[in-house]
């Protein structure tokens, strides 16, 4: 590899997630937010800027080897916040490793981009089997996300990794997410597959853990390289005693994007 991979939103709660483990994978980061890093570690470097002001993200990209695409809003929010940072600061870190010739860009979509998508009857869900059903703006940014990183790869000849990510949190906290936690250790070897895996094209991938109630596929994130190494089942019997039994049945366990997909969500958001 030559050249760091250059990290959006890396103040964030994936982004510091990465900061810790991704040197240890062999990988030199430079490091962007609109806020700057508070705990800077050894060997990084730093930049702070918006994801949205294309010019600085053109001089940010060059020299890097790949570009890991985190900034942006992390849940539901107005469509004006929702399309300016997460669609045009998408567009931006596609555009800035394209003018800067960076061949490779993996992008943090999610499960919400197809979050009305019903859990299937038998059997795990595959990426293939869940076109886009975004059940917020939120979602339909991670929908024009992936579109945009289509465009790229055939368009332009980028590679472009899209992780539809679970769950990313240091541990469950709901019964929900005892099917779709992603460790923070599964996290970082996720992005490193996707960084490493030989001319992946497009590729769109769930990024969940190894979870004993996961409903997603994981085999076309195993064939990029990702090998979980965790499981939220430990968390099981502490989550049912406070929370209750999961009932399949109801939205927030039958369907891809769980609270995101209720009326509920709407009203509070
Ligand atoms: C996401 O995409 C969000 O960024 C995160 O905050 C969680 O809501 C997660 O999805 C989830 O579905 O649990």
């Amino acid at each position: 590899m030559s050249g760091p991979v250059l990290v959006t939103g890396a103040a964030g709660r994936i982004g510091t997630v990465l900061r810790g483990g991704l040197p240890e994978r062999g990988w030199a980061l430079r490091c962007l937010d609109v806020v700057p890093v508070g705990d800077v570690r050894p060997g990084e470097e730093h930049l702070v800027a918006d994801v949205t002001d294309l010019d600085a993200m053109v001089d940010a990209a060059r020299g890097a080897s790949a570009i890991v695409h985190l900034a942006g809003i992390s849940g539901e929010s107005t469509w004006p916040a929702i399309s300016h940072a997460n669609i045009e600061g998408t567009y931006c870190a596609l555009e800035a490793a394209r003018r800067a010739s960076v061949p490779r860009v993996v992008l943090a979509s999610s499960n919400h981009a197809t979050g009305y998508t019903p859990r299937p009857g038998d059997g795990l869900l595959r990426e293939e089997d869940a076109p886009p059903r975004p059940d917020t703006y939120y979602g339909v940014s991670k929908v024009a996300m992936e579109a945009l990183g289509s465009l790229y790869v055939d368009r332009y000849g980028l590679d472009v990794v899209c992780l539809r990510i679970g769950s990313a949190f240091t541990e469950p906290t709901t019964t929900r997410q005892l099917a779709t936690w992603l460790s923070p250790a599964d996290t970082v070897s996720l992005v490193d597959a996707a960084l490493t895996a030989p001319a992946p094209g497009f590729s769109v991938v769930w990024g969940v853990s190894d979870n004993t109630r996961r409903w997603w596929d994981l085999s076309a994130a195993e064939a990029l390289g990702y090998r979980s190494a965790d499981d939220a089942e430990p968390y099981a019997e502490a989550l049912i005693e406070a929370h209750g039994e999961p009932d399949p049945d109801h939205p927030v366990h039958a369907r891809v994007g769980g609270e995101y997909t209720t009326a509920a969500f709407d009203a509070e958001n």
